[in-house]
């Protein structure tokens, strides 16, 4: 497509977030001055109402105060908080299905794709939000659940713990990672699992900011990733679909991915290749790049740097290759270029990295989540909910059986 062809059809995004921390990311992305792909259509969810309520306040300062805004938050459940225990926000949300899909509703007409954003060391989100996509996977019976709602594509962004957090923190993201890719017979969940670690995006670049609270520092740079990503579907030359990000990594069975970024790059130093190398060098969990199975990339540059021969489609997608051999990666995907009204000579690049070997991320939550597990059998509940060993044994089979599915 030429650019004087260019639609203004992009792909239409929703943000539906649950638990406190996915809140806080949600929020924090109506920060930007303008969202085109995503507008105003976010949900943020929680079975705490004092969360709700800061989160609440946190959507007035970014989006102002307006009447509607209620709606763009919603209490589930009829518990106070899932207390860390995901198998509690995954019944709370069962209770509040029907509310929860009328409240997406509420606030998303319509849309293409859903990002859902929850971390994965606490309860709430990581109970809900794997039982919310899979539900509207499957389809339910209610009244909230519209037609267009079956084509949707969901995507998820799972924040990993920090390193220094407790077992069950760890032990809750191991199955929040099982339960975003598998649902409980085994098939695909989430057509796209994102994932992010805590401690190593904090760390990324070796400038983490000793005033503020690492937090902060995560959700800008996960919002960062998420804003580029969305950008392929928006003013692109060769336009990235949602549908690209997500057909072939399904049908290769390796569709966790972890974004890989590298911003303001100056275009009059550096060339696209050595980008995409520090972009990798940025990558947002403990992992070896050559591992990756398949691969997007996406080149935002400056309107004024839009006719640059050097960040034509042709020259980029060349790059991206190069890259790739050069690298070892033998990864189909696609690159693009996207045209922002960006700061001139500045170029942002992210890679989205997918199917690469999860040993690494999972190698430091190993034994504390057979620790957990163990104190969970031995009866210590630490909730209202207990596991069910037979669901226990599901959750692990069903991550085996996708690592080892990714090694063939
Ligand atoms: N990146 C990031 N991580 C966060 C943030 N807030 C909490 N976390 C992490 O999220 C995990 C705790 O999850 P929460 O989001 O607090 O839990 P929840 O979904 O509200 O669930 P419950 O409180 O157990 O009902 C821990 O691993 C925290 O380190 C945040 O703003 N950003
Ligand atoms: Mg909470």
């Amino acid at each position: 497509m030429s650019r004087q062809q260019r639609t203004d059809t992009y792909t239409r995004w929703a943000v539906i977030a649950s638990g406190e921390g996915g809140g806080r990311i949600a929020s924090q992305f109506f920060n930007r001055r303008e969202n085109p792909g995503v507008e105003d259509r976010i949900l943020v969810m929680n079975t705490n109402r004092t969360d709700i309520r800061n989160t609440i306040d946190r959507l007035e300062n970014n989006l102002g105060d307006s009447d509607s805004l209620g709606d763009h938050a919603m209490v589930f459940g009829s518990d106070e908080g899932a207390g860390n225990v995901f198998a509690d926000g995954e019944r709370l949300a069962e209770e509040s299905i029907d509310e929860i899909i009328r409240s997406i509703r509420g606030v998303v007409p319509t849309a293409d794709a859903f990002m859902h954003i929850a971390t994965l060391g606490g309860g709430t989100g990581n109970g809900s939000i794997p039982y919310t996509i899979r539900t509207f996977k499957n389809g339910i019976d209610s009244d909230a659940y519209e037609p267009w709602m079956e084509d949707v594509i969901h995507a998820a962004i799972g924040v990993w713990p920090y390193e220094d957090e407790p077992p069950q923190q760890q032990f809750n993201a191991v199955c929040g990672l099982s339960r975003l890719l598998r649902m409980p017979d085994g098939t695909q969940n989430a057509d796209m699992v994102l994932l992010g670690a805590n401690t190593h995006i904090a760390q990324m670049g070796g400038d983490d900011d000793p005033h503020g609270h690492p937090n902060d520092v995560v959700n800008e740079r996960l919002i960062e990733a998420f804003d580029l990503m969305i950008s392929a579907g928006r003013e692109t030359q060769g336009v990235i679909d949602v549908q690209d990000y997500v057909s072939v990594p399904s049908q290769i069975g390796a569709y966790h991915f972890t974004p890989a970024i590298a911003t303001d790059m100056n275009a009059n130093v550096y060339d696209i290749e050595y980008m995409f190398e520090k972009a990798a060098e940025n990558a947002f969990v403990p992992m070896d790049v050559s591992t990756t199975k398949t691969a997007f990339a996406i080149v935002r540059v400056p309107r004024g740097l839009a006719d640059d021969e050097d960040f034509s489609e042709n020259a980029v997608n060349s790059a991206f290759e190069s890259w790739k051999r050069e690298r070892g990666i033998d990864a189909p995907g696609m690159s693009t270029v996207s045209i922002a009204d960006g700061a001139r000579g500045k170029v942002d690049v992210l890679l989205l990295l997918g199917g690469f070997d999860l040993e690494p991320l999972l190698d430091r939550s190993w034994d504390a989540f057979e620790t957990h597990k163990t104190r969970l059998e031995r009866g210590r509940r630490l909730g209202n909910a207990s596991i069910a060993a037979e669901e226990m044994d599901r959750i692990e089979e069903n991550l085996d059986e996708y690592i080892r599915f990714l090694e063939e």
